[in-house]
């Protein structure tokens, strides 16, 4: 039987290589992300792979958007499998005394409340369905531990492994599976988005280790979606080996 898997944040990063993999393995995807340009690119490379691909542009943001691209869904995409809550990001990295609002806002916007917006609309379709269905939270190791200037992003990705508890508990009596993968670096455009598109500043942050891929992550989404109905992966933490925590790193000096 055939197996959709939709993605969001699926247009770069970890989102891509999660859709790529998913695609090898046989699934059917709904990409979705704000960039059409490149949501319609990884359509056609995956479309290759004869894989049956929707692309969906929308901001998770704006709940009506949500709503509208979720609620009239055609007909043959109404069944989904996976649900992979990945759209997400950072914006500054700035003393709470020193931040800006706007930052805060699209941190929050983003993370917390579009996140809820996508859970909602997909586990009505999962209920109504009747499918045993599984929720993949991409927490980060952020959500662990709060770092000097990372107040709000922790915070917002507290509030994620706060909701995947919540949601594991809320949606256990519909078979439906919620698992937490919270990543430590990854090198992928995040931290060219939290700089504001400062490329100098988001590299130094990769400069001295060898940071994870975005691949690496597809990997562990893939091993928890892959086990048998009866086991699920409730939370998963993995780092750089250079990374121990939130800030600490071994790094080459030279
Ligand atoms: P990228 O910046 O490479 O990808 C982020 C993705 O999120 C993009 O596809 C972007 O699509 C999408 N996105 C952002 N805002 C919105 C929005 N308002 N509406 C719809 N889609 C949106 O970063 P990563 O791949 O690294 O990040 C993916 C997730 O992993 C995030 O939740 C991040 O917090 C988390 N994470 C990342 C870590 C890292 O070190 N990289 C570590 C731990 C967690 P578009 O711009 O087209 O809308
Ligand atoms: C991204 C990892 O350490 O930059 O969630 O917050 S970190």
């Amino acid at each position: 039987m055939e197996k959709v898997a939709l993605i969001t944040g699926a247009t770069s990063g970890i989102g891509e290589a999660t859709a790529c993999m998913f695609a090898s393995n046989g699934y059917s995807l709904i990409i979705t992300g704000r960039r059409a340009d490149r949501l319609k690119k990884l359509k056609q490379k995956l479309e290759k792979d004869s894989t049956r691909i929707l692309d969906l542009c929308f901001d998770v943001r704006n709940e009506d958007e949500v709503k509208k691209a979720l609620k009239e869904l055609p007909n043959s995409w109404k069944r989904i499998d996976v649900l992979v809550n990945n759209a997400g990001l950072a914006a500054g990295l700035d003393p709470i005394d020193g931040g800006s609002s706007d930052d805060w806002n699209r941190m929050i916007d983003t993370n917390i409340k579009g996140l809820l917006y996508v859970s909602y609309e997909v586990a009505q379709i999962m209920k109504e369905h009747k499918i045993k269905g599984h929720i993949i939270n991409i927490g980060s190791i952020a959500g662990k531990e709060v770092y000097p200037n990372g107040n709000v992003y922790c915070a917002t990705k507290h509030a994620v492994d706060a909701l995947s508890k919540g949601m594991r508990m809320d949606l256990l009596k519909y078979n439906i599976k919620v698992t937490q993968i919270c990543p430590g670096a990854v090198e992928t455009e995040f931290s060219l988005v939290r700089f504001h598109n400062d490329a100098e500043k988001a590299k130094t942050v990769y400069d001295g280790f060898e940071a994870l891929v975005a691949n690496d992550i597809a990997d562990c989404i893939w091993f928890a979606v892959s086990r048998p109905p009866h086991v699920n992966i409730n939370d998963m933490l993995v780092m750089p080996t250079a990374q121990a925590s939130s800030s600490v790193f071994f790094k080459n000096k030279s």
